[in-house]
């Protein structure tokens, strides 16, 4: 659970009750923050320390690196998956399960994505320049992918732990708010020893029920061209041909 100034969003309630029924653990990071977040943190943690976890970092590094920072530190500890998941809850905690479960029911599964789909019957509310801007990115990001991947930015990603997960997080992610592509694409395409995944068959994007935005968040819209920016990147750094291609020859 990355976490960069939320305390006036944390619902330390929720995480306690979830985490006291359940096999679920949480490890919260408390990105530099600035405000009373590591104070709520450190008390939440107390009550459950069996469950609930606290890595510090001492300044703010942006979410990738809360991520990622976090990530390996789950690993450490060996458990059958890890997952990153935004700390306002938008997607709720209620979710978890559902997207594990895929783990369980597909073997060849490596990657679970929530996604936001607007279908009848779920309740998907997000604000509609977001929405828009958001299908532009997404779309974005497919192609630089080459995968029909209909939403890369949800912050509710479930991960089957293997060798080449840990792997790919042994570097600093170069994008931030966009990431997730990253990871994605690092996954795809960094080991140039093993074999590639069939993506049809090793990522599974799981349609969230329920999405609420939950307000207060710090990407603004004049993140956006930061964001295509980092997409640029990204798409330089693993996704153009001749990159591929020379990972493929080594
Ligand atoms: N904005 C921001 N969020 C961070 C940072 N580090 C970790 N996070 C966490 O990233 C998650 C998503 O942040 P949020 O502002 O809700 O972004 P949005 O939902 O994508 O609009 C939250 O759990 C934040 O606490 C950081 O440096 N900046
Ligand atoms: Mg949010």
């Amino acid at each position: 659970m990355p976490c960069y100034n939320e305390a006036e969003r944390l619902d330390s309630e929720r995480f306690r009750s979830f985490a006291d029924g359940g096999l679920t653990r949480f490890l919260f990071v408390d990105d530099g923050s600035s405000d009373a977040t590591g104070s709520i943190l450190t008390e939440l943690v107390g009550t459950a320390p069996e469950r609930l976890g606290l890595l510090t970092l001492e300044r703010n590094r942006g979410k990738a690196e809360a991520v990622r920072r976090g990530l390996l530190e789950a690993l450490r500890e060996s458990p059958g998956a890890v997952g990153y998941w935004d700390a306002d809850l938008a997607t709720p905690l209620s979710a978890i399960p559902a997207l594990c479960g895929v783990l369980d029911e597909r073997p060849e599964v490596q990657m679970v994505l929530g996604s936001r789909v607007k279908l009848m019957g779920r309740e998907i509310e997000r604000h509609a320049h977001r929405h828009y801007l958001g299908r532009v990115f997404a779309t974005a990001a497919s192609l630089i992918l080459r995968l029909p991947v209909y939403d890369t930015q949800c912050g509710a990603k479930v991960l089957r732990t293997t060798d080449r997960l840990t792997q790919i997080l042994q570097e600093p992610f170069r994008a931030n708010w966009t990431f997730d592509v990253e990871l994605l694409a690092r996954f795809l395409w960094s080991d140039p020893k093993e074999s590639l995944p069939d993506p049809q068959r090793t990522i599974y994007e799981y349609p969230l029920p329920v999405w609420r935005d939950a307000g207060g968040s710090k990407l603004h819209v004049s993140d956006y061209p930061r964001a295509a920016a980092e997409l640029l990147t990204i798409y330089l750094a693993y996704a153009r041909p001749a990159r591929r291609e020379g990972r493929s020859r080594r």
